[in-house]
């Protein structure tokens, strides 16, 4: 890899601050009221039987780190990275592709973040929606992350859709950029096929958040996403990661992000936050979040409407 290729790395710390005035004060458009018309209704057939195919799956241990994020749960047992194939059917994958395709029009674009991308989707799609708070959606994630999951509490950085493709000449270009996410357990569901686009491979740094030197790539590995379908669940705020920009074609992408109502603790940061959606954005939703974590686990599984999802049954896991 030349010096060219590499990923640049995203602003930490006191960037992320100045990364959130911008945000505040720039024209990105926000996504309120374009809610798309879908044919799609989502149910649990939509899921593969008997669960989807996991592979390359590694704990945090793997990676290195030897204190637990979550009080109940070792850190041997907490996925930090694992490469999930048909977990969709083909007719799931086609509607997702179809309602996030439709959902670029609500896109904003700005010149720090990675792509063109569309923020809290589960406000502006039911099929989406649904799908978040289906039980058997629920329940394939919990057992690929190794424990029980809500939607994340906060709508926009519950679900979002990355657009990747190569802007005209003259304009500058997407920019990928090695990250950790503010949000823990995420599932990075690719739509296109490997077949769509050149460049935008996956990248991850196999090692701990201490261990990371954006000017190093010896340990950089790439994900195998091949089919449109296929994703990369992540521990996202302790693995840093990212795509490399898209050279030709285009790529797009379906990421969401969960909550473990079991544990009161979140890794997200106000700063993180607000240096994606502005200040004033970020201040109610920041408050409800940090309500929510205090409400007990039957309480965060009551309000989406399903029956608590146990640490005893991830151990049941189909395949
Ligand atoms: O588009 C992807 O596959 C993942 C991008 C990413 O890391 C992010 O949106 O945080
Ligand atoms: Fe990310």
């Amino acid at each position: 890899m030349t010096d060219i290729d590499r990923l640049p790395l995203f602003d930490r710390g006191i960037g992320r601050v100045k990364l959130a005035l911008n945000a505040t004060f720039s024209a990105t458009p926000r996504p309120t009221s374009r809610r798309v018309e879908e044919e799609a209704r989502w149910s649990d057939d939509l899921l593969c039987q008997p669960g989807p195919l996991v592979s390359d799956t590694r704990t945090l241990e793997a990676l290195g780190y030897h204190t637990s994020p979550h009080p109940r749960i070792a850190v041997g047992a907490l996925t930090a990275v694992a490469c999930v194939h048909r977990l969709f059917t083909p007719d799931a994958v086609a509607a997702l592709q179809t309602i996030c395709a439709r959902l670029e029009d609500a896109a904003g674009d700005s010149d720090w973040i990675i792509s063109r991308r569309t923020r809290g989707v589960t406000a502006l799609s039911p099929f989406i929606n649904a799908m978040m708070n289906s039980r058997g959606f629920l329940l394939a994630v919990s057992r690929i992350a190794g424990v029980p999951l809500v939607p994340y509490p906060m709508c926009n950085p519950r679900s979002q859709i990355n657009y990747f493709h190569p802007k005209p000449a003259g304009q500058p270009q997407q920019r990928g950029m090695w990250h950790t996410d503010g949000t823990n357990y995420v599932l990075n569901i690719v739509l296109s096929g490997a077949a769509d686009y050149t460049g935008g491979e996956f990248l991850i740094h196999n090692g701990t958040v201490d261990t990371f030197d954006a000017g190093d790539d010896r340990s950089a590995e790439t994900a195998r996403l091949v089919e449109p379908g296929d994703a990369l669940f992540i521990y996202g705020s302790r693995v840093f990661h990212g795509v490399r920009p898209v050279t030709t074609g285009r790529r797009m992408s379906l990421v969401l992000s969960f909550h473990c109502p079991y544990a009161r603790e979140d890794s997200n940061t106000f700063w993180h936050l607000a240096s994606d959606d502005g200040i004033a954005a970020t201040v109610p939703d920041w408050a409800r979040l940090r309500w929510t974590l205090h409400q007990s686990s039957a309480r965060q599984f009551a309000r989406i409407g399903i029956t608590p999802i146990t640490f005893e049954e991830l151990q049941s896991a189909g395949r």
